[in-house]
């Protein structure tokens, strides 16, 4: 990914908003009966924390939304890296998408304005994103179940095993052109950990070693290209795209995703292996296998579990859908059960790998997490790191050997 000086125009009626200007705009909007009272006596924060958006806390006297607006470039490096506002009408777009076959596991949406690039939605409180509970050392009882279920739903109500062939082309097409985001992955994820790319940093010189070892390692390479090419070429479900910890906001009862900016018609282990990498990354961060250290991994089995028996029951009451037609069962009535199977055990490979590549590129990429950032002292940070990195290397290799979850996790031991 190589950043520019050439800033991108913005379209006409865009403006970056302030707490200030934001509580004036809010005032034209259709929501402003949330807030209640006028402008005056409205409070507004900036609490965006990501790599790529502003995102406002506005508080009324009778209720209270988040506002977030995309910036004409990437937040965390600066507007030498533009990056077009469009994608807020794909995460609205898909946020909108995502309500549909998964209500309580996504924010309600109020209101969206094209030209500013901004959603208005439902302040999420007292949640608090998930990565930042993990860090923290607090448990989720439902979080893995919860974020299973959205998966299942989001993923098979969106793919041929529930869509006519029409709608499903049509949606795909909805999604065509954020290619600015997918591009970002393509790049971040797949190609600039494995050479010297200008943004890429690393524990150093603790990871010196292993990080020119990955850059020399065609064995890897060439999987991690396989799965790239995966992620470019199977258009099976609207995926979240980037579906990592700090994309979860959770309390004890409750959990959504958010942030689906990244959406795009890709393969359903791809948003899989984001969530299952971030959980294995938060179990490395913690340098012992500890009581909390083990819920983390028991957090990744659950995931799957409920994902694969979600999926499961959608597959078995599903009445429409182009692939595996039912007119196939007559002369083969086990093939139903047979095609589920061989569904979820591509997904769960293809998660593997993704999750592979996914934990690489947070250690010797560009943009790196908090779980392992946190981890103050250089030596213990890197020998976390390590770990996880070879392991996130097995991942890949490996990934059509691991036969259940449970091997996984033990070999993460
Ligand atoms: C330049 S954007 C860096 C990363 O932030 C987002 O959360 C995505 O994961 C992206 O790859
Ligand atoms: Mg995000």
């Amino acid at each position: 990914m190589s950043t520019s000086s050439v800033k991108l125009a913005t379209p006409q009626g865009y403006q970056a908003l302030s707490p200030k200007t934001l509580c004036i705009y809010l005032e034209t909007t259709p929501i402003a009966h949330r807030l209640g009272g006028t402008s005056s006596q409205w409070s507004a924060s900036e609490v965006g924390d990501g790599n790529l958006n502003l995102v406002f806390i506005v508080e009324g006297p009778k209720g209270s939304v988040v506002v977030k607006q995309a910036l004409p470039y990437v937040r965390m490096v600066g507007e030498s890296w533009p990056l077009p506002l469009a994608r807020a009408h794909f995460e609205h777009l898909a946020l909108v998408e995502q309500g549909k076959h998964a209500p309580q596991r996504v924010p309600a949406i109020y209101h969206y304005d094209a030209p500013m690039a901004l959603t208005v939605m439902e302040y999420l409180t007292p949640h608090i994103i998930l990565r930042k509970g993990l860090i923290a050392g607090e448990r989720y009882p439902h979080m893995a179940a919860h974020v299973g279920e959205f998966l299942a739903h989001s993923l098979f109500f969106t793919s041929d095993f529930y869509l006519d062939p029409v709608s499903k082309r049509e949606k795909i097409a909805l999604y065509l052109t954020n290619t600015a985001m997918c591009k970002i992955s393509e790049d971040l994820i797949f190609d600039e950990p494995y050479f010297d790319a200008e943004l890429n940093r690393h524990t150093s010189p603790q990871l010196d070693d292993i990080a020119l070892e990955f850059r020399k390692d065609t064995v890897l390479k060439l999987a991690v290209q396989e799965l790239k090419y995966k992620f470019m070429n199977n258009a099976e479900s609207l995926l979240h795209g980037d579906l990592h910890t700090g994309s979860v906001m959770v309390t004890e009862d409750d959990t959504r995703a958010i942030d689906p900016e990244f959406a795009f018609y890709g393969p359903m282990g791809f948003d899989v292996g984001a969530f299952i990498a971030n959980l294995l990354m938060a179990y490395f961060s913690k340098d012992k296998n500890d009581d909390y250290a083990l819920w983390i991994l028991e957090q990744t089995q659950i995931l799957w579990q409920s994902f694969s028996t979600e999926f499961s029951s959608l597959w078995a009451a599903r009445k429409g859908g182009e692939i595996f037609n039912p007119r196939l069962y007559d002369d083969a009535p086990d093939l139903k059960e047979a095609a589920l199977q061989l569904r979820l055990d591509t997904i769960f490979g293809d998660a593997l790998g993704f999750a592979g590549c996914k934990i690489i590129r947070r250690i010797l990429g560009l943009a790196h997490v908090d779980d392992f950032e946190s981890i103050e002292d250089a030596d213990k940070r890197a020998a976390c790191e390590r770990r996880a990195l070879l392991f996130a290397r097995r991942l890949i290799l490996e990934r059509k050997n691991f036969k259940t979850m449970q091997d996984v996790l033990k070999a993460a031991q």
